[in-house]
């Protein structure tokens, strides 16, 4: 390398400009480790929850859950983990345990495991099976488990925390490598905790689980592991929503600018299906599109943090084909976007070099090099470079890259395209970069140079890497809705509609949607459609379940805000338990509903506990569901509760407990629809 860059020394030198063997800059702040690095560059990987939530509909179990429910018939690890390969996803990390406190593994550490559980005859070991299906595709292998514990007698005292550090042990020491270790957020509240039946309060988590040991007993089994959470004593934080984004302007940092500065990566995590982490029945008319992960790609990655996204399986233990789907698609796309640098090679100019020596040169930002940087001298923190393309060239997207391992310093930059020889800016709001930052422009901009200007830095900036991309077309998918009972699907030019309202898949040969169709003021099946252009070519499906159109319902006393299908309008009530009841103007045979909590960003008396009782004349009253809505702090989502059908003109929701607060809430409440039960239909 060094004998490379000499000849260029002399030139420089010849050139009349004054060349020394430039020194590196000294590192800024809180600097990653070599870890961090390898796992930033791990950009995205799998999340996979599968436990015995996945059979009981719900995201949080209770702790009492029969370990006879986990039996999947048909799990294979193999092509679950081919499908996180083949969409280019360079890890995965599993729920050995998730809050309900079961084990996916053969613990010793407790019998609430999977060798009570009837799969493979109580020999089976999820954990093994991911992990060596990882090891096969040449993915990373990564763990979850909870340090909530609902079903341990023993939780919130002393002796949980030898059972916690056993199980640790266990998953850090039998099954090779593991890339990263989840410690989630959510600790301590009511559980089963072995017959008790109670609520227990774990104080500050970090205290209670002696997180410092933790992290010591982990550096010890795998060094090379990365520590998600334990109380910012780990290697990775949150991103602060279960949406997957991460806020903007993103620091790798925490105790910024203080002599306590800490490197601390962000992790955006996200499930693939707006229906929750586990599965749930009905959730392929939920997934989210491709278009929606390729902005949460770039919310996330392209802020300069990790994403982590979750597809689980279902009850069979295979992947939902819909969310297969999308995930593939997004791939393809993510993998088009950047298939192509159009920087790459390009000449470049800087402001100023350091030392002027061409180590430090512009065009280390088109050298394809992520390790080599431009960087002028100590003392300057702005500056500008001049990208030059060979000929105009058509991006949408300006990714850049700092040497991170000399750690963050830039607080803001701006760019700027020469189209048609007039320079233009082209975005202007850009402050921090990191490990990546990918802007994404207004509007595709045909230019033959690019200008880069650091407006701000907290030394002198180390920018690795400037590369030009193309956010591939991607082919859009319906969008359903409905007004009344008029069914609405948005047209595209150039391509038509085709759709079913009877479940099945449409395909060009189902019924072309005119826009005059009526939909069902109960529909049983999700409608379902497709674009086809004029090349024959099929969009994904998009698939709506619509509960029962609510529009003549009222409530008796009040409640009418969460039938209004504005999600901004809420019913509260200031003192739990408080009911609506909801009058639906007709008897409908129902077998499920669910509740949309309030999405205005409180918490406050958000309904967590509920009851739910139909009844047929509004005088006899049947309990149907009654339970927990479970995570809605980190991730506030529409639950759906299902239960047996009942024939009901009249149901009533009671919120019984909130998040936070004394009272209750609630956005939506719908219902849904079931088929006659084969008696009635003989009836009618
Ligand atoms: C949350 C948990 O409570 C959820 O159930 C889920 O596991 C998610 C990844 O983290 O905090």
């Amino acid at each position: 390398m060094k004998k490379l860059l000499m000849p260029l020394a002399l030139l420089a030198a010849l050139c009349g400009q004054t060349t020394t063997a430039a020194t590196p800059p000294k590192p800024c702040g809180a600097t990653p480790t070599n870890q961090q690095v390898d796992w930033l560059r791990m950009e995205w990987y799998a999340f996979v929850h599968f436990s015995l939530n996945t059979y009981t509909n719900k995201e949080w179990g209770y702790g009492d859950e029969s370990p006879q429910l986990f039996n999947p018939t048909q799990f294979d690890a193999d092509p679950i983990i081919r499908t996180f390969r083949d969409a280019g996803m360079t890890g995965m990390i599993y729920t050995a345990k998730h809050h309900d406190g079961w084990c996916a593994w053969p613990t010793k550490s407790t019998k609430h495991n999977i060798t009570q559980s009837p799969w493979k005859n109580g020999k089976g070991d999820v954990v093994k099976e991911f992990a060596a299906a990882c090891k096969k595709y040449g993915i990373k292998f990564g763990t979850y488990l909870s340090p909530w514990d609902r079903n341990c007698g023993e939780y919130g005292k002393k002796g949980y925390l030898n059972v916690y550090y056993k199980q640790i042990t266990e998953l850090l020491t039998n099954y090779g490598p593991i890339f990263e270790i989840w410690f989630d957020g959510a600790n301590g509240g009511d559980g089963y905790y072995g017959g008790a039946r109670e609520h227990r309060n774990i104080g500050k988590a970090d205290d209670y689980y002696d997180f410092a040991r933790v992290v010591k007993l982990i550096r010890r089994l795998q060094p090379d592991c990365i520590i998600w959470g334990a109380a910012s004593r780990g290697d990775v934080t949150w991103g602060g929503s279960e949406k997957g984004h991460v806020k903007y302007p993103c620091w790798n940092l925490i105790n910024k600018d203080t002599p306590q500065e800490k490197w601390l990566s962000l992790e955006g995590d996200t499930p693939i299906n707006h229906a929750g982490w586990f599965w749930h029945p009905g959730q392929e008319t939920r997934v989210k599109t491709p278009e929606h992960l390729m902005q949460v790609y770039l919310d996330s990655v392209g802020r300069g943090a990790n994403l982590i996204l979750n597809v689980a399986p279902n009850r069979e233990g295979r992947l939902d084909p819909a969310d297969v789907e999308s995930l593939l698609t997004f791939g393809e796309n993510r993998r088009r976007l950047l298939a192509t640098d159009y920087a790459l090679g390009a000449a470049a100019t800087a402001s100023e070099v350091r030392g002027n020596d061409p180590q430090f040169g512009a065009d280390r930002l088109t050298d394809g090099d992520i390790e080599s940087y431009w960087c002028p001298n100590d003392g300057t923190t702005t500056g500008s470079l001049e990208i030059t393309l060979q000929k105009p060239t058509t991006f949408d997207v300006v990714r850049l890259r700092e040497q991170i391992r000399l750690g963050q310093r830039v607080t803001g930059f701006k760019l700027e395209a020469r189209v048609n020889g007039q320079w233009q800016v082209i975005d202007d709001a850009g402050q921090t970069i990191g490990n990546q930052v990918m802007r994404k422009l207004a509007a595709p901009v045909t230019a033959d140079a690019v200008r880069l200007t650091i407006t701000g830095s907290r030394a002198c900036p180390c920018i690795s890497e400037l590369s030009l991309l193309r956010m591939p077309v991607q082919m859009p998918k319906p969008e359903i809705s409905r007004e009344d009972n008029k069914l609405l699907i948005t047209p595209q030019e150039g391509m038509t509609i085709h759709y079913t309202t009877d479940g099945s898949n449409p395909g060009p040969n189902s019924p072309v949607f005119t826009g005059e169709a009526r939909l069902d003021k109960a529909p049983t099946h999700p409608v379902k459609a497709v674009y086809v252009d004029a090349e024959g070519n099929v969009s994904s499906v998009t698939s709506v379940l619509f509960g029962i159109n609510r529009s003549g319902w009222s409530c008796e006393g009040p409640g009418k805000e969460s039938i209004d299908g504005d999600p901004s309008t809420i019913w509260e009530a200031a003192k739990a338990p408080a009911s609506i009841t909801i009058d639906m103007q007709e008897p409908f045979f129902i077998n499920a509903f669910s509740y949309l909590p309030r999405q205005d960003g409180s918490v406050q008396d958000m309904t967590d506990r509920f009851i739910c009782e139909v009844s047929l004349h509004g005088k006899k009253w049947t309990t149907v569901a009654e339970g927990e809505f479970s995570n809605l702090r980190a991730n506030p989502i529409e639950l759906t509760e299902q239960f047996k059908t009942r024939k009901a003109r009249y149901i009533r929701f009671t919120g019984t407990r909130s998040v936070e607060g004394k009272g209750v809430s609630a956005a939506e409440i719908k219902v849904y629809a079931a088929p006659a039960p084969k008696q009635d239909k003989k009836k009618d």
